[in-house]
């Protein structure tokens, strides 16, 4: 029985001065280095967008930074452009301990479909695989940390709940975009879906 840390995004265009910044971003970069250890898995997910991905702003017509848009797989918020593969913004902050990790779930890749969640895409139908990575490792429960609570880390949460792991975020190693009560949202679904907040 193993015990996974997923860090979720820790990646420069989340920190402070990239292009969709989390307030405080970075502060968290050597408390996660520092959890580390007490792992028996490491997994870092990065956000790995192409140019041409439909959830930026700028490939929809008209569309303005945060607004919400109708996607054949339900409500699609846009952002700005953020984490475009081969940039530096895509690049996990220099800081963090990349060499601990035992893989990199990458997510995002289809520019017509979103993914915050490190198991499933937005379709909420196409994995990523690391179910199967965790599971065939011998994970049986996943902290989570890393940006953003109300976003990536919440769906991620409870999508690895949904899988059967027992899930704890701690909340004092991620920070939240928190736009329009989204984090309170993300909460609140959190504790619905049985992920402990710590
Ligand atoms: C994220 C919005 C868009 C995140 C990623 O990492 O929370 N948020 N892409
Ligand atoms: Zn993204």
């Amino acid at each position: 029985m193993t015990d996974a840390l997923i860090v979720i995004d820790v990646q420069n265009d989340f920190c402070p001065g990239g292009q969709l910044a989390v307030s405080g971003g970075d502060e968290i970069v050597d408390p996660i280095n520092n959890m580390m250890g007490d792992f028996g898995l490491v997994i870092l997910s990065q956000d790995w967008h192409p140019s041409d991905h439909m959830s930026f702003h700028t490939n929809q017509h008209g569309g303005t930074p945060f607004a919400e848009i109708q996607m054949p797989y339900g409500m699609q918020t846009l952002w700005p452009e953020h984490c475009i593969i081969g940039t530096e913004g895509a690049e996990f902050h220099p800081k963090l301990h990349q060499d601990r990790a035992a893989a990199i779930v990458r997510k995002g890749m289809n520019p017509a479909i979103d993914s915050y969640s490190t198991f499933f895409e937005n379709d909420r139908k196409t994995p990523t695989g690391l179910t199967g990575l965790l599971r065939e490792r011998a994970v049986t429960s996943v902290t989570l940390v890393g940006l953003a609570t109300d976003f990536c880390v919440a769906f991620s949460a409870i999508d690895a709940a949904k899988q059967g792991f027992k899930v704890s975020v701690r909340m004092d190693t991620c920070r939240a975009i928190d736009n329009q009560g989204s984090l309170e949202r993300a909460l609140s679904a959190m504790r619905t879906n049985g992920v402990e907040l710590v």
